[in-house]
């Protein structure tokens, strides 16, 4: 088997996506995402100048080889945009290989581990009484794990909240990003209270999470985890940023709250050390900015053994191509721990349609051949690429701070 044609597509249904299709002399075709929010045309123009060009002639199967050819054979390894790419390149081959032998891709990965896959969703609210309704409309959905932003007293525009009746999206459209503002301060002091009241509404069945965002030292995060702990969270995510490692284990001397990080990696040497010393209990990089299905293999497997298990990112910029795939890889390994699932909205729906579904709090990627994901090319046609970009986030003096 061959691959003999190889195209990018770019399309913006509800939000901006980049899709590879790899097509093979055997009419059978493989899809990968390779979306980076919000500096989608440079991953575009890496793999359409560069990476495509090396891949026609090539035998689908060699997932293994490809791989490295496009890791160590461009010399500049590494980064969002490249592993992005490969990527694509990585799970569309999977697409093929799964496809041609007529089962699907779980059954290369492993085969199930198990029948279906726990995900966490999102209840985010303008304040404590707005976050414990939308709280209470996902419990009613049937989700068992909830993870939990809110507006904060004081903030104009804290992390992951929409306003009343909007769906929350990260990237905004437009030629520049929209800056937004942030208090450590009084981010810290209102948190353990929100956790408090969502608790005594809902009792201790119900698994929460938060998402800090890359914003506290480890001082702080340490003084976090430790406040929420009567709270009992499944997980806190991204409390620091995570480019210093040994940074964690200051956080861990402290606190027994769950930590979960990595939804910016993109290589295992990032969080090599976070899972050696154990200093983190969730590892969130997932197939698109990790490289693909291949290393991501290598990194769970690493992470197994020092009792790390998964918790792979899967907001909306990540697309249905990479949720089907993250599913059947979550059902595959030994070490899978949770899946976050953001659902898409009905235009991202109309173009992508897939096999994998949700019931009762869990997913299930489905049966078919591949990943079970496909694309309506026309259909993407009519939604073409539009500038959007993450915000940046400046504190109350005007300092640039993380987003
Ligand atoms: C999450 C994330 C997202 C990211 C977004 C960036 O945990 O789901 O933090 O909300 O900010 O995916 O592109
Ligand atoms: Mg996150």
């Amino acid at each position: 088997m061959k691959i003999i044609d190889a195209k990018v597509i770019v399309c913006s249904p509800g939000r901006n996506f980049v899709t590879l299709k790899l097509i093979t002399d055997q009419g059978i075709y493989g899809l990968g995402d390779a979306t980076l929010n919000g500096r989608e045309l440079a991953v575009a123009s890496y793999l359409q100048d560069h990476l495509l060009p090396c891949l026609i002639g090539r035998d689908p199967f060699q997932t293994e080889d490809i791989w490295q050819y496009f890791y160590k054979g461009s010399y500049w390894r590494r980064g969002p945009v490249t592993m992005s790419a490969i990527a694509a390149i990585d799970v569309a081959l999977w697409d093929i290989k799964a496809k041609s032998l007529n089962v699907p891709l779980y059954q290369l990965l492993g085969g199930k581990s198990r029948e279906k896959v726990l995900v966490y969703c999102h209840a985010n609210g303008t304040d404590t009484a707005h976050t414990i309704e939308e709280v209470q409309k996902h419990v009613e959905m049937g989700y068992q794990a909830i993870r939990i932003q809110s507006g904060i007293p004081g903030i104009r525009s804290a992390y992951g909240v929409a306003g009343k009746g909007e769906r929350y999206e990260p990237a905004g459209r437009g030629l520049l990003p929209k800056v937004t503002e942030w208090s450590t301060e009084k981010y810290l002091n209102f948190l353990p209270g929100l956790f408090a009241e969502v608790r005594k509404a809902f009792g201790d069945d119900l698994l929460l999470l938060h998402d800090a965002h890359h914003r506290l030292t480890p001082i702080e995060a340490a003084r976090l985890g430790k406040e929420l702990e009567p709270f009992k969270l499944f997980w806190l995510e991204d409390a620091v940023t995570a480019e210093l490692q040994e940074g964690f284990r200051l956080i861990r001397k402290h606190t027994v709250t769950p930590l979960a990080v990595g939804e910016v990696f993109n290589s295992i040497y990032d969080c090599q050390q976070l899972i050696t010393e154990q200093l983190i209990d969730y590892i969130r990089m997932t197939i698109v900015h990790g490289g693909g299905i291949s290393p991501l293999l290598k990194l769970a497997h690493l992470a197994e053994l020092y009792h790390v298990r998964t918790g792979f990112h899967g907001a909306t910029d990540l697309s249905p191509v990479t949720m089907g795939t993250a599913l059947h890889f979550d059902l595959a390994i030994h070490n899978f721990g949770i899946q976050e699932h953001m659902p898409h909205d009905e235009t991202t729906e109309s173009v992508f349609s897939h096999a994998y579904y949700f019931e009762d709090g869990f997913m299930y990627p489905g049966d078919v051949a591949g990943h079970g994901v496909d694309i309506d090319e026309n259909l993407a046609e009519k939604y073409p690429y539009q500038p959007a970009y993450l915000p940046v986030n400046r504190k109350e003096d005007g300092t640039l701070f993380n987003w």
